[in-house]
């Protein structure tokens, strides 16, 4: 064989074989949520929405190059969300980190990300106080002094007898001591009594104590923040004490994992959430297709928030290429983080949550809220979030 041909054809080869590899390479987004522990009942949904958006968004990618999300598993507690940060930034790579799950996970973890100037974009983080951790830490969640009202607002048109209320939350956890505070507040600024106040952890399963000193106290509506195993739990033997008036679950409800904790005694549960199955744009009826197509049922908050962040850091990533005429790719990687941060505040984005934008602080502007009330099937095992008007 003549060699001038074979080096020829080697070289044509090498050389196609690294632009391949260049054009194609994906671009890496963490996601960090919980996947084992009782958080998980949150995260599982969370991971459905952010794949769902995976596999949607690169139809085009960023410009012809598509991302690809990278997971690592938080577990229930602040070291696994440090842990698994730390993981996605150091060895992973990534641009990004959609997650933690929780409040509580995410005052431990985002400052490791805010510190190392990586965006963190929270999924389901609705404390007071979470965008305000770093510039790097952002939010498409909420926070409950926006969206808890509602659900009182709702009980007293239900009841517009209500005065005594009874208030519960879990005081292990940042979220449902944030979210205690608006829905006293909300019930103070509606004149109405709170008649008792109780604490619980969200690693309690017996709630006798709790339960009892709602009964005592006559309440005609009872306020719990809490997470879903234990928030579950509590309804239940709450109902089974005798309790027949109105529930308002908080955001720790927000998921069709806590059907089967409370069965047939989740009826009638009002939740306030910041998402509808009926928003109309195209992104809401791409994501609502792709999950009835699969599971037979409307999704829930949780995967539309995470199917959210995944879209600010695809648009994000592609307004960096735009500012910057460069390929992802051709930009090293702690330009990519710093740019994105800083695209991912300018401008508003059409989403399954309906148009919104961060602010300078990173938190969500969001126009809509809504109010469920938990509908539970004869047999006590299905159930589902019925939108109340
Ligand atoms: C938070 C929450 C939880 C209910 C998310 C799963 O809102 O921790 O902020």
């Amino acid at each position: 064989m003549k060699c001038s041909v074979c080096v020829t054809l080697l070289v044509t080869l090498i050389a196609s074989t690294a632009a391949a590899e260049n054009v194609t390479k994906p671009i890496p987004v963490g996601i960090a949520v919980a996947q084992t522990s009782n958080v998980a009942l949150f995260g599982q949904e969370q991971m459905i929405g952010a794949k769902i958006a995976e596999t949607y968004f690169n139809k085009s990618g960023i410009n012809g190059t598509p991302i690809k999300l990278v997971s690592q598993d938080t577990g229930g507690d602040e070291a696994g969300a440090i842990n698994a940060f730390q993981n996605l930034i150091s060895k992973e790579k990534v641009v990004g980190i959609v997650g933690p799950t929780l409040s509580q996970q995410a005052f431990a973890a985002d400052p490791v990300a805010n510190r190392l100037k990586v965006p963190v974009i929270g999924p389901s983080n609705t404390a007071k106080g979470i965008p305000q951790i770093g510039e790097f830490i952002g939010r498409v969640s909420a926070p409950v002094a926006k969206v808890a009202p509602f659900a009182v607002r709702q009980a007293l048109k239900q009841n517009p007898k209500i005065k005594r209320v009874g208030i519960l939350y879990a005081q292990n956890d940042a979220f449902s001591a944030s979210e205690t505070v608006t829905f006293q507040e909300t019930v103070k600024g509606q004149k109405l009594e709170i008649a008792t106040l109780q604490k619980f952890m969200t690693t309690d399963t017996d709630f006798t104590t709790q339960a009892t000193a709602v009964l005592r106290a006559k309440v005609d509506l009872v306020i719990i923040s809490g997470l879903a195993a234990d928030g579950g739990n509590l309804v239940k033997q709450l109902r089974q004490l005798g309790y027949t008036g109105i529930i308002i679950g908080g955001n720790g409800f927000n998921t069709a994992n806590v059907f089967p904790v409370c069965g047939k005694t989740c009826e009638g549960i009002l939740v306030a959430q910041a998402y509808s199955p009926e928003v109309q744009n195209p992104f809401n009826k791409a994501f609502v297709d792709e999950y009835r197509s699969t599971y037979r049922k409307d999704p829930p908050q949780f995967s539309a928030q995470a199917f959210t962040a995944v879209q600010l850091f695809v648009e994000g990533l592609r307004k960096v290429e735009t500012a910057t005429k460069k390929k992802i790719t051709q930009l090293d990687l702690a330009t990519v983080r710093l740019e994105l941060n800083k695209v991912l505040r300018k401008g508003s984005y059409i989403t399954p949550l309906g148009e919104i934008s961060l602010d300078a602080d990173g938190d969500i502007n969001q126009k809509t809220f809504y109010v469920s009330r938990i509908k539970m099937d004869a047999s006590g095992k299905v159930g589902s979030f019925v939108i109340v008007k």
